[in-house]
């Protein structure tokens, strides 16, 4: 009878559970914010030479808030970790567990991710997933018995809209920087910004 009483409490979806478990599964499958960090500083630096690490890390984050990204990450790794435990359905699992170069829905899942800050972040993540800097090329090592098949490119594109974001918001700050005609696209970073702006150009 517990159990019917249980059925009947209306689905209510817990934000800070999925926030949690994004960071959690993110951290079980071995990727840090750090290492995402490091592809954003590889993509932006020759762009923003200024760029320091803990912009990139702030970035990462705010994508990382949110929850269509995390809804991905969470589909993913889901996805990834059944793959390792060989539960999926074949022929499904055999395109997962070797990363079929024709099957292409981690890519289109990722795409979900490239998409939140706007499709200049298309082209950075076509470049990462490209040359496979840093943490990618660990999640590329197929002699690990580890799959990612999702994870790599979920990875890859939460670098490429945190690369993007950043892109948005020095253009947003030149803008104020030169008193010109501004309209914030981030409502959150915009009202963080102008807290901070006290008037004063860098
Ligand atoms: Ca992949």
């Amino acid at each position: 009878m517990a159990d019917e009483k249980i059925a009947k409490i209306p689905y209510s979806l817990n934000s800070k559970a999925v926030a949690d478990a994004t960071k959690f599964w993110l951290n079980k499958r071995g990727v840090t914010l750090e290492e995402i960090a490091e592809l954003v500083m590889f993509l932006q630096q020759k762009y923003y030479p200024n760029l320091t690490m803990d912009e990139c890390i702030h970035n990462v984050e705010m994508v990382l808030s949110k929850r269509e990204v995390q809804n991905a990450v969470l589909t993913g790794i889901q996805l990834d970790v059944m793959a390792e435990e060989g539960k999926l359905f074949s022929p499904l699992q055999d395109m997962i567990e070797n990363d079929e170069g024709l099957y292409g829905v981690d890519e289109i899942l990722a795409f979900s991710i490239v998409n939140v800050y706007g499709s200049i972040g298309f082209t950075n993540y076509g470049y990462v997933d490209k040359l496979k800097p840093g943490v990618l090329k660990r999640l590329n090592d197929k002699s690990t018995g580890q799959i990612h098949t999702y994870l790599d490119d979920i990875v890859g594109a939460v670098a490429a809209a945190a690369s993007s974001r950043i892109a948005h918001r020095k253009q947003a700050e030149r803008e104020i920087e030169l008193d010109l005609p501004h309209t914030p696209e981030d409502r959150e970073e915009a009202a963080r910004k102008l807290a901070e702006y006290d008037g004063t150009p860098e």
